[in-house]
């Protein structure tokens, strides 16, 4: 079997976009339908335009094992209702995979649960790195006014959940609450 090049690639401040990609993947509002705790927040958001929330940049590896897919998550600053921007989250299919997350730019936090019920908030602080356990689904939230800009690398062969969180979303949302992140109880949830 004829082997891979190694390669580099460069994340510059401010933007932190790689030097070299090979996928952008952009998500609006119109993604999130269903998403968010405030449903006429979102309709009225969504009627002044279908806002840009957040964008991946990935390098394509194959979807192996052995393999790292990694890329740049940005997830941009704003609000719906008093409900953070936000990814959408998933599990991974493969739930037995674990993420790493370096935060470059920005204020969030990552919200985790696991099908077994625990759940877990962590912040994202420039240079803070995040490990994300096996069996973890994760969503990164902007608590900021910047965008959120971190580096991922997970299994080539993980996949994505994506259906789980769609149906009720995660345990907890956070949400603004006197000018500051707040996890509250997500009033659909009901597993
Ligand atoms: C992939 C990894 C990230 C997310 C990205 C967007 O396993 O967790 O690259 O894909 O942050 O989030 P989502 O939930 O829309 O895939
Ligand atoms: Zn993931």
């Amino acid at each position: 079997m004829m082997s891979d090049l190694p390669f580099t690639f460069e994340l510059d401040a401010p933007g932190f976009r790689p030097s070299h990609y090979d996928n952008h993947i952009r998500r609006t509002l119109s993604a999130m339908r269903g998403q968010y705790l405030d449903q006429a927040a979102y309709e009225a958001l969504l009627a002044e335009g279908d806002a840009p929330l957040y964008e991946v940049y990935e390098l394509n590896r194959p979807h192996v094992a052995g393999e790292l897919l990694h890329g740049i998550s940005i997830v941009h600053p704003g609000k719906v209702g008093e409900e953070y921007y936000m990814t959408k989250g998933h599990f991974h299919t493969v739930l037995e995979t674990a993420e790493i997350y370096y935060c470059l730019h920005g204020q969030g936090a990552m919200v985790m649960e696991t099908p077994e019920g625990e759940w877990a908030v962590e912040t994202l602080v420039p240079g803070r790195v995040l490990y994300v356990p096996p069996r973890w689904a994760h969503r990164s939230v902007n608590t900021g006014d910047e965008d959120l800009i971190t580096f991922f690398a997970y299994p080539g062969h993980a996949g994505h959940d994506y259906g789980t969180i769609e149906q009720q979303g995660f345990r907890k949302l956070l949400v603004e609450r006197a000018g500051s992140p707040a996890i509250i109880d997500n009033p659909r949830w009901a597993r």
